[in-house]
């Protein structure tokens, strides 16, 4: 297939390795156009803006790090909407909040383009082997025409209903891994306090019918005070922040998310963003 991948970072150019790589002719565009060359080593073509990025293929897929880089690539001009023809598919890889995905949709039909979102579990290294886990919304019959590409990207991938129904499902995972961070986090920081061996403590997590392999790699992680990101924890805190507008919109309580909603905010505001997620756990001690 002919395919425009949009947005080169962590999880999007482990996706394109594994599109190229499953024979697809890929076009590649990214903000940072530097980002583009390891790609364009294996074989991809490189665009200058998204229009032209989208122009030629059949299916346009991205994977943004927010809404407002959707607003700026989709929307902006140049944007991915001013290149698409009738007939394409969008797929939307970004975590964002569901309206957002519907608002795509809706941009999308007005040009004859159909749409889903596609957002993943994972994070670089599932990117890179091709092992993550996607959560898809929208017509059921356009999801069963992509279904093959999303395939070589991903060990599981789960239709999840209408349109913002793969989004919402992200943001639903995302306040179980919050809550995770949280409770590994607090619970490591009381093990030390309390006198016992971290890793003993990780031994014993392991085995028992609470475990995660959350708590397996990252609880590693924290024992070696290796930091280096293959999840952002500013994109943490995005997420956090979209999880409470979908609880404020669905009146959904969420008091333990909440909290650790604060926690990550701490660690961001200490300039720890840009490290690995398990960095929020830092606040915890300070
Ligand atoms: P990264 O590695 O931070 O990559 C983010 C990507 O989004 C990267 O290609 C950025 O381009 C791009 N970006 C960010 N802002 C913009 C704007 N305003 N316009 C165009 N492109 C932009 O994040 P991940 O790959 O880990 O995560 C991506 C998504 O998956 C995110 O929603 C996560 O929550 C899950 P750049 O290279 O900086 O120019």
């Amino acid at each position: 297939m002919k395919i425009a991948y949009l947005g080169l970072g962590i999880m999007g150019s482990g996706m394109v390795g594994n599109l190229l790589q499953a024979g697809h002719s890929v076009t590649v565009w990214n903000r940072t156009p530097e980002r583009c060359t390891p790609l364009v080593e294996k074989g991809a073509s490189q665009a200058d803006t998204p229009g032209q990025a989208v122009a030629n293929a059949e299916i346009v897929m991205y994977c943004l790090s927010n809404e407002a880089a959707i607003a700026d690539t989709v929307f902006g001009a140049d944007g991915i909407l001013s290149g698409v023809h009738q007939g394409q598919i969008a797929i939307d890889m970004s975590t964002v909040h569901p309206n957002t995905s519907r608002r795509e949709a809706t941009a999308y039909a007005e040009k004859g383009v159909e749409f889903i979102d596609a957002p993943v579990f994972g994070s670089k290294n599932e990117s890179a082997a091709g092992g993550l886990w996607i959560v898809v919304g929208g017509k059921k019959e356009v999801f069963e025409k992509v279904k093959t590409i999303l395939e070589p990207l991903s060990e599981t991938i789960h239709y999840m209903g209408e349109t913002g129904m793969g989004a919402t499902m992200k943001l639903v995972g995302n306040a179980v891994v919050i809550s995770q961070i949280e409770a590994l986090g607090e619970a490591m920081i009381l093990a030390k306090k309390a006198g016992l061996n971290p890793q003993d403590v990780l031994d014993v997590l392991h085995v028992t019918d609470f475990k995660s392999p959350i708590f397996d790699g990252m609880g590693s992680t924290l024992i070696q005070r290796d930091f280096s990101t293959s999840f952002a924890l500013k994109w943490l805190l995005k997420d956090a922040n979209l999880i409470a507008q979908l609880a404020q919109d669905n009146n959904s309580p969420i008091p333990a998310i909440a909290l650790a909603r604060e926690t990550v905010k701490a660690a961001v505001n200490h300039g720890w963003g840009e490290e690995n997620a398990s960095a929020a756990i830092k606040a915890l001690e300070v």
